[in-house]
This record gives C-alpha cells, structure tokens and sequence, in this order.
C-alpha cells in the first residue's frame, strides 16, 4: 500500500479522492486550508487511523515543501485550487497565485523530496470554445479564463519537471463534475447542484438558453477512482488525459430527470443563454481508458438518483 499526499483534501473532488484511496486501503495525507473546502466532507476519512489532516496554505513559501519533506508520500495528488472560473476573472492574481504558483511549489517539492509521481486537477477548460466534438487531447488549446490558462501553464509546468527531474506527471482533465458535498451556494455552482438544491427545496429551476446545450457530466466518485488509478496504478508514463464519459447529456434532458422525480415541482423556467456559454462540451474517454485503464461506470441518471436519493454510494463498486 502507498502513502498519498492529497492537496485540496477538504474539497469536493478531494474529500471523494481522499475517501477512495481510504477505502483502498492506502495512507493518505490530507492538506487543506479550508478556504472553500470543509472539515465536513472529511468526517468519514477523520475516523481513519490511514487519514491526518494538515491546515496549511499550499501557496504559502516553504510550507508544502516543509510537510512533503517530512512525510516522504509515494505521490502528491494536487488538488488544491481557485475553483472558479468566474472568481479567476473577478481576481487573476488570486488565480496565479494559488493556480500557477502552488504548482511550482508542488514540482520544487516533488523534486527536492524525490516524490515518484505527481497527479494534477486540470480541466476542459483548457480547450476553451470552438473544438472539435468529441474532444480529444490533442485539440487546440484555446483558454478563455485565467482559469484555464493557468491550467493550461500548470500542465506544462510540471510535465518538464516531471520529465527533467525524473517524476511521473499525470494530468486530469476533468469534465463537468457533479455529486454529493458540491457546493451549490454561487450563481456559478455547477448546473447539477444547483438543480439538486432547488428541486429539494420544492422550487423550481431557470434553465439558460433553449436547453439543448449539452455537457459531459462525470460522477464524482468516478474522477476520485481515475485519481486513484492515476496516483497508484504502477507503470504509469506521464501524459495527460480527459476525464469523462463520452456521453452528452442536454441541459433539457437533466431538469426532465429532475421532474419526473420531483412531480410537484413547477417546470423549469426559462432565460437568455448566459454571455459566453458554450454550446456543447463533450470529452472523449478513449485516451483515459488506454492509459490508465479507467472508464466511467456512472450514468446520468443513476448519478442523479442517488444524489436525489441521498443515499450512501459504495465507493469501490
Ligand atoms: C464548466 C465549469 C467551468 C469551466 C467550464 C469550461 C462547472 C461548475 N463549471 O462550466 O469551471 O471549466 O466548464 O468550459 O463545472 N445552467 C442553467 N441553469 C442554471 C445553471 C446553469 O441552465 O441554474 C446551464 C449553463 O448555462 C450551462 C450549463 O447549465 O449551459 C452548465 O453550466 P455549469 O455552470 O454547470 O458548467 P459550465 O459547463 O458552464
């Protein structure tokens, strides 16, 4: 079993990823400042004598470097983010600091330590606007946020790294990911928690545009086992991968699932497309499955039953 070093622990995607690797039976070290992550989305990996918690700011001088020393992990699961892409327009310093400069101190401390392998959050936002359907890795890179583009620099950052100092780098590109502990507090929260928070409360949903713009919605405990795969699997080279389904779904065909298990709740409203929306993003999963032996398992709609249902998933099914 390895020890794995995960940043952004608290978060949504990171407190599933942490959960997984427990649940594997791995060591896990979480990192966190709690800036949008939450203590909560850990109360299971708490009980776990596999399972420590650190405060620290990654971005903050020394300290990352100070843990990594100290704890000599297997691989460093690099999650810790600015989630927002509309936070990263609102603030692009913010975005380069914990974006782009918490990735160099992860390569600086993956190198000094002698970390084996580095996995990194990366995004389809990269691609930005116009690629070609189904998108494949090696589509143009066009970012339209400093989101993006910092991802995009974060990518490149540690694969040189990686490939000089000697570390695996696998870079994550995830699609539109959606499940339980996604927070839906902002306008910008992710369409599906958004949707799961109204249609809970009895109220119904705004749909923006006509509805058959599309998305490649990807299960969270999916990208926590492609995370686990990525950080333990032995063998890797580096490279980075799309992590999807491969299957559209409409922004119609969600609020419809919605409604026929919330009967009572008005149908959905409808308003101008938002500036900027992207008409349809679709990844394609071939290069994941390939090179890290991952293919998504969870459908739309059994996804969103048990996000509905708020039941328990079993986390190595
Ligand atoms: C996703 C990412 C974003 C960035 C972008 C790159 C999330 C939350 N956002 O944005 O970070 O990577 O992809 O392409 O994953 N919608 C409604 N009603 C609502 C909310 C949303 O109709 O109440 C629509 C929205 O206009 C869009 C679709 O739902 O057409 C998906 O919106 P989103 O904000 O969940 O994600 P997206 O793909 O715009």
């Amino acid at each position: 079993m390895a020890k794995i070093l995960v940043t952004g622990a608290a978060g949504f995607i990171g407190s599933h990823t942490t959960d997984f690797l427990l649940a594997e039976g791995q060591t896990v070290v979480g990192v966190d400042n709690l800036r949008t992550g939450r203590r909560e989305n850990l109360d299971s990996a708490l009980q776990s004598p596999r399972f420590a918690l650190h405060l620290l700011d990654v971005a903050a001088p020394g300290a990352l470097a100070a843990l990594v020393a100290a704890e000599r992990p297997d691989a460093i699961v690099h999650l810790a983010a600015l989630v927002s892409v509309q936070e990263s327009m609102a603030n692009p310093a913010l975005n380069f600091s914990l974006n782009l400069h918490a990735t160099q101190l992860v390569a600086e401390a993956a190198r000094v330590t002698g970390v084996g392998r580095v996995v990194f959050a990366s995004s389809a936002a990269i691609y930005g606007d116009g690629a070609e359907q189904p998108i494949r890795e090696s589509a143009e890179k066009r970012p339209v946020s400093p989101y993006g583009a910092a991802k995009l620099a974060s990518e490149d950052l540690l694969l040189g790294h990686g490939a000089c100092y000697g570390f695996t780098v696998r870079c994550q590109r995830y699609f539109n990911v959606y499940g339980p502990r996604q927070d839906p507090a902002s306008p910008y929260s992710g369409v599906i928690s958004i949707f799961a928070r109204r249609y809970g409360e009895g109220k119904g949903v705004t749909i923006y545009g006509d509805g058959r713009q599309t998305r490649d919605f990807v299960a969270v405990r999916d990208v926590a086992r492609a995370n686990a795969l990525a950080a333990t699997r032995p063998g890797l080279v580096a490279g980075s991968v799309n992590i999807c389904t491969g299957r559209a779904t409409s922004l119609g065909e969600l609020a419809g699932i919605f409604s026929a298990r919330h009967p009572d709740v008005p149908a959905p409203a409808h308003a101008p497309a938002r500036p900027g929306d992207i008409r349809h993003s679709l990844g394609d999963p071939a290069a994941a499955a390939a090179e890290l032996g991952f293919t998504a398992r969870t459908t739309v709609a059994e996804g969103l039953a048990e996000l509905i249902a708020g039941s328990p998933v079993s986390l190595l099914s």
